[in-house]
């Protein structure tokens, strides 16, 4: 028994070191002994395509502790083989050089963005353990949804955002361009939409208009793409509209006192033309984008005028129908049968599991984490999921119990360690047919005013959602990755996260 624990104490203490990646890989196995340039601050790569060459040059220079990076016939990182099976990539390091293996130019950019943080360890020389790791994802979406609406980030906060989602090897972007507060996106056929619907936010309705000209989402867009990251526009329909309903009365559905103008007119023809002009401009400014988000949630709320709208009345009386609910499924399988022609792939809130849409284009977004039936009707009808129940994954939830500003629901909040333990924890919630295709968090931006406060609901959360959607359950750890963290914040500090500062809560 004592020379079993003579070991253990003797691994700890001599044992291989664990440079601490996050997310965690698969497996990695590395020693004290390190590769370095033979020139210092250049590296020489051979293997590479023109394509992968600019994409090692992006990624590995970023942080400066490199400054050259050449092609060479034998160079010290090797392009190569080429790799397949159950692992993404391989990095295999020796003192001499680094090979690395990849299935695809995605895998090559988490190869790249983990050796990228293999180099953290070692400061200014560049010098990366020996070892070898193996790596895969557990899920083809790891995302993060903002909310511009409530109120604006702009430019500069979604790029810093970008930065970050790179280095944690998230890839979807939710971007939630539309709601009740400001309509965010230019679009040229309607021009009120950003005079009259952008104007104001959530806690001031007078605040000059704040939006993203068509130029400004292109730029973003290919700003996200070079760091590997899918953009997912969300305009939201037929509810959460008053901002457009404001810049175009002609379109509105009516809401009620409370969610005044909430929804479009589900049933009026010009209104389905409105919304065809405004997705039309959408899918070129996103013309890759595998998915439209078409929102879809809440709609209810906005339902106490509909019965009183002559198009509503024509079309239940044609169609038979005797519920509201009808109406609103008419509405969201039309705009997605005629938007399937443009887009792979539809999503929407969870709140659409009612209606049959077609499973194989549809993705389904589960939030409302007291509906469990919501995700099992989801489940059953065969569609495509993303998991971002509120509790955990919505970042407006406070993160700690002593915090104020932010949302509770009953009690029960956000915190690091249960966005960490998720989707375990869902247990028989989850069931075991579930088509997952994966997670993301999801910001609505009520209560962060500013980009400080946005940072601190935001980090380090965000970290727990990056491993949980890439690091399988058996090689999750709630105490290494608490660890990990600690190595990551002056990473976050230099892209200029610091959230911190934005709130008296946190320690640094
Ligand atoms: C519900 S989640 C909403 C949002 C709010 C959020 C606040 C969802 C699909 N709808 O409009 O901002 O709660 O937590």
């Amino acid at each position: 028994m004592l020379w079993r624990l003579f070991l253990c104490v003797n691994l700890l203490a001599f044992g291989a070191t664990d440079p601490l990646i996050l997310p965690r890989p698969i497996q990695s196995n590395f020693a004290d002994e390190r590769l370095t340039p033979t020139q210092p601050g250049t590296l020489t790569i051979s293997g590479a395509t023109p394509e992968q060459l600019a994409l090692a040059r992006r990624v590995l220079l970023a942080d400066g502790t490199l400054q050259h990076i050449e092609p060479a016939a034998q160079g010290q990182l090797e392009f190569g083989p080429a790799w397949s099976g159950e692992f993404g990539y391989a990095l295999d390091i020796t003192s001499q050089k680094i090979s690395v293996g990849f299935s695809s130019n995605e895998q090559l950019h988490y190869a790249l963005t983990t050796l990228r943080q293999l180099a953290w360890s070692h400061g200014s020389s560049w010098q990366v353990p020996v070892g070898k790791l193996y790596d895969a994802p557990r899920y083809p979406h790891r995302g993060y949804m903002l909310d511009e609406s409530r109120h604006f980030t702009g430019k500069t906060g979604v790029k810093r955002l970008l930065d970050a989602m790179e280095l944690l090897k998230l890839n979807v972007f939710h971007w939630h361009l539309t709601d009740g507060s400001g309509w965010r996106i230019e679009i040229k056929k309607y021009p009120k939409l950003t005079t009259i619907g952008a104007t104001g936010n959530h806690t001031d309705p007078t605040a000059a208009p704040a939006y993203y000209t068509q130029e400004d989402i292109r730029e973003i867009v290919a700003y996200a793409t070079e760091r590997g990251i899918i953009v997912i526009p969300e305009i939201d329909m037929p509810g959460h509209a008053s901002a457009a309903n404001r810049s175009y009365p002609e379109f509105s559905g009516g809401g009620s006192a409370k969610y005044p103008d909430f929804t479009f007119n589900p049933a009026s023809p010009a209104t389905e033309t409105y919304l065809h002009d405004i997705l039309t401009e959408v899918r070129q400014l996103f013309p890759h984008a595998p998915m439209l988000h078409l929102g879809g949630d809440e709609v209810h709320f906005g339902w106490e005028q509909w019965p009183k709208l002559p198009e509503v009345k024509q079309l239940m009386q044609e169609k038979s129908f005797t519920k509201l609910d009808e109406v609103e499924g008419y509405f969201v399988r039309r705009m997605a049968d005629h938007l399937h022609h443009d887009w792979d792939k539809i999503g929407l809130w969870d709140e659409a599991s009612r209606f049959d849409l077609p499973p194989e284009k549809t993705v389904l977004f589960w939030w409302r984490h007291d509906k469990p039936q919501g995700l099992k009707d989801a489940v059953n009808k065969g569609y495509a999921i993303v998991l971002c129940p509120r509790i955990p994954l919505y970042f407006d939830f406070v993160q700690d119990a002593t915090h104020q500003s932010g949302r509770r629901w009953a009690g029960k909040f956000a915190e690091m360690a249960a966005v960490y333990a998720f989707p375990e924890s869902l247990g028989a919630t989850l069931p075991p047919n579930a088509k997952i295709l994966g997670l993301q968090a999801n910001l609505w931006t009520e209560t962060t005013v500013t980009q400080e406060r946005r940072d601190f609901m935001t980090f380090p959360r965000l970290l727990a959602v990056a491993e949980a959607a890439w690091t399988k359950p058996e090689y999750k750890n709630f105490s290494h990755f608490q660890q990990s963290v600690t190595g990551f914040l002056p990473h976050l500090e230099a892209l200029g996260i610091k959230p911190w500062e934005g709130g008296p809560e946190i320690k640094k």
